[in-house]
C-alpha cells in the first residue's frame, strides 16, 4: 500500500499535485473532545497558554491558568484573560491541579514539576497543546522535529507546498501554536508543524501524516537527565503513525537510522553522502529522488542559495515531503532557488572593510555551532558564549582548530568555554556582545569572517536569541558609521 502511494505521488516529472498518495481522504480522526463545563488547568501563560485558554473558553470549558511568574511580570497576558478565567500567578498550588478534569501544559514547563507529577500519579490527564489541537484539527499534520534545522525546514516545506498550490500553514514551535489554527482548519489543509521535544512529551494520539526527523544531537540537557531521555521525546513523533503514514529520516544520523528501523510508517531516508535505493540523496552534484528503481532529478545542489552542508540536508528533507505530498518538481526547484533562509540562521549581515559578518544567533547548541563553522573554510573570528545548556564544548575542538583565528567569549559560560578551547587559539573575554563585535573588527583583516554562533542559550544577557541577533546586527551596522 505504501509503495503504491509513493509511486503515485509526484514521481514522474511533470506530475502535479493530484490528491493521490499522502494527502488525506476522509479524515476519520476528528473526535472532538467535549470541553463544556470541564475544569481545565492551563500551565504557563506564554503564547501557548494564551492560545489554549481562549480555545478552551470558546468551547465552554472552565479555565484556570497558572504561571510561576508573579502577576507583575505578566501584566499584558493577564489583562487578556482576567475577565474570563481564574488566574493563579506566582506559583503552582497543588489544589488547582488536583481538581482539574484536564491539564494542558506549555512546552516550557517540565512534566517533572511536583504538582504535575502528583496530578499524573492521580490519573488526571496531562496533555500538551499540540495534542489538544490534534483532537480538533481538520486537515493533516506534517510534523518536523530534530535538534537543529526545524525552523528552516518547516519554513521551506511550507513555502514548497504553498507554491505548489496546496493550502498549507506553518505552526508550532516556529511561533504560532497549532491550536490557534483549529478554527480556520479545513480537511484539505497541510499543517507543517515544527515540534520541539518538549511539545512531544505529553502527546497521546498525536499522529503526523508525515513525520520528519532531521537529527538528534545534544541539546536541552538542562531539562533531560540523559541523551536517551531526550531522544525518546523526539521518537514519540512516530509513536502513533500507521503503515500508511511516512517517516522522513536523516540516513547519516545514527539515532534517526535506529528510529527508522522501528517505525510502523514507511521510512523514507535522505542522505548527502550516499545513494539510497529509496529516498532523496545527493550524487554527482544533483539531488535525486529514487523509488522503485526510478530516479527523478530534483535539482542541482549548487542551486541551493543557503550556505552549509546542513542546509542541503534541510532542503532534502523539505523536498522529500514535497514529493510525498505531490508537489510538482519544477515548482519545488523554483521555491528552493528563491529561498533566502530564516533570520538569525547563518544570516549574512554586511561586509565592512573586507570583513564579512554573519549572524547565527540561533546556534544555541554545540552541534549547530559546528555546522555553522563548517560552512566556512577558515579565517574566522568566532563569538561564543551565553547561558549553558549542559553542552560539552570540547566537542568543538576538531572543527574549530584549523578554522578559527580568535575566540571572543561572552556571557555566563565564558570561563567554561575558555577552559575547553583556549589552548587552541587566542581568546578574549568580552563584557558585552557589542564589545565582542568591536574587538573582532579591530583584529580582523580583509578576507576574514566574524561569526556569531554562540553554542549557548541567550537568556543570561538577552530576552531571547532574536534579541541577541538584533544586538549583533546593530553592532555590525554601527561599525560602518
Ligand atoms: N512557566 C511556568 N512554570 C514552569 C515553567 C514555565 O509557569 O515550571 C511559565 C513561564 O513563567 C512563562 C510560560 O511558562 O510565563 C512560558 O511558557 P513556554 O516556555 O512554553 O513559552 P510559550 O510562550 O508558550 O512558547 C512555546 C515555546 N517555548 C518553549 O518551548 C520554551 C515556543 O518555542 C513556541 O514558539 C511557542 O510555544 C508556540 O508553540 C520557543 C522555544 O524557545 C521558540 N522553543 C525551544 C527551542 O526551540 O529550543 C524548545
Ligand atoms: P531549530 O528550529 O531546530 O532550532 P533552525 O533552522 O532554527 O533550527 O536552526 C537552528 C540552528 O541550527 C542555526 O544555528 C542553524 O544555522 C543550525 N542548523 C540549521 N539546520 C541544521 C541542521 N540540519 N543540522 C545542524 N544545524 C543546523
Amino acid at each position: 500500500m505504501n509503495r503504491r502511494a509513493l509511486a503515485n505521488v509526484g514521481v514522474c516529472p511533470g506530475a502535479t499535485g493530484s490528491p493521490a498518495g499522502t494527502r488525506p481522504g476522509r479524515d476519520e480522526r476528528v473526535v472532538e473532545l467535549d470541553l463544556r463545563n470541564k475544569k481545565v488547568t492551563v500551565v504557563g501563560l506564554g503564547r501557548t497558554g494564551l492560545a489554549t485558554a481562549s480555545f478552551v473558553l470558546k468551547r465552554g470549558g472552565q479555565v484556570t491558568v497558572t504561571d510561576s511568574k508573579p502577576a507583575s511580570e505578566l501584566a499584558s497576558e493577564a489583562e487578556q484573560l482576567r475577565e474570563c478565567c481564574e488566574l493563579v500567578l506566582g506559583g503552582h498550588p497543588q489544589e488547582i491541579f488536583s481538581r482539574a478534569d484536564l491539564i494542558i501544559v506549555s512546552p516550557g514547563v517540565p512534566l517533572a514539576i511536583p504538582p504535575l507529577r502528583t496530578a499524573l500519579e492521580g490519573g488526571i490527564p496531562v496533555l500538551s497543546e499540540v495534542e489538544l489541537a490534534f483532537c480538533f484539527l481538520r486537515g493533516q499534520v506534517i510534523g518536523i522535529t530534530g535538534s537543529n534545522g526545524k525552523t528552516t525546514t518547516t519554513t521551506l516545506t511550507g513555502e514548497i507546498l504553498s507554491a505548489a498550490g496546496f493550502r498549507s500553514f506553518t505552526a508550532g514551535n516556529i511561533g504560532v501554536p497549532l491550536i490557534a489554527f483549529v478554527d480556520q482548519s479545513q480537511r484539505e489543509d497541510a499543517y507543517v508543524t515544527e515540534l520541539s521535544s518538549f511539545q512531544l512529551e505529553a502527546i497521546r494520539e498525536f499522529r503526523p501524516r508525515i513525520g520528519v526527523l532531521l537529527n538528534i544531537t545534544p541539546d536541552h540537557l538542562d531539562r533531560y537527565t540523559s541523551m536517551e531521555e531526550y531522544a525518546a521525546a523526539k521518537k514519540a513523533l512516530f509513536r502513533n503513525q500507521r503503515a500508511s503514514d511516512f517517516a522522513v529520516l536523516n540516513a547519516e544520523d545514527a539515532r534517526a537510522v535506529h528510529i527508522g528501523r522501528e517505525v510502523r510508517s514507511f521510512p523514507l531516508f535522505f542522505s548527502r553522502q550516499r545513494r539510497l535505493p529509496e529516498g532523496v540523496f545527493l550524487a554527482g552534484g544533483v539531488l535525486w529522488y529514487q523509488h522503485g528503481g526510478r530516479c527523478l532529478e530534483l535539482m542541482k545542489v549548487e542551486e541551493i542559495p543557503l550556505r552549509g552542508a546542513h542546509n542541503q540536508e534541510n532542503v532534502m528533507a523539505a523536498l522529500a515531503v514535497g514529493v510525498l505530498w505531490g508537489a510538482d518538481p519544477g515548482s519545488m526547484r523554483k521555491t528552493v532557488r528563491n529561498f533566502r533562509g530564516v533570520e538569525h540562521r547563518l544570516e549574512f549581515v554586511a561586509e565592512v572593510g573586507g570583513v564579512a559578518y554573519y549572524n547565527d544567533s540561533k546556534a544555541t547548541n554545540v552541534d549547530s555551532t559546528i555546522k555553522a563553522v563548517e560552512a566556512f573554510h577558515g579565517n574566522l573570528l568566532l563569538i561564543l558564549g551565553g547561558k549553558d545548556k549542559g553542552g560539552d564544548f570540547s566537542v568543538l575542538r576538531p572543527v574549530l582548530k584549523d578554522r578559527v583565528k580568535h575566540l571572543l567569549l561572552i556571557g555566563a559560560v565564558a570561563a567554561k568555554i575558555h577552559e575547553a578551547l583556549a589552548d587552541l587559539f587566542p581568546a578574549s573575554f568580552c563584557s558585552s556582545l557589542e564589545e565582542a563585535v568591536q574587538r573582532a573588527a579591530r583584529m580582523a583583516g580583509p578576507g576574514d569572517t566574524v561569526l556569531l554562533a554562540p553554542a549557548c542559550a541567550s537568556f543570561d544577557m538577552f530576552q531571547n536569541f532574536e534579541h541577541r541577533g538584533r544586538v549583533f546586527k546593530d553592532a555590525v551596522r554601527a561599525l560602518r558609521g
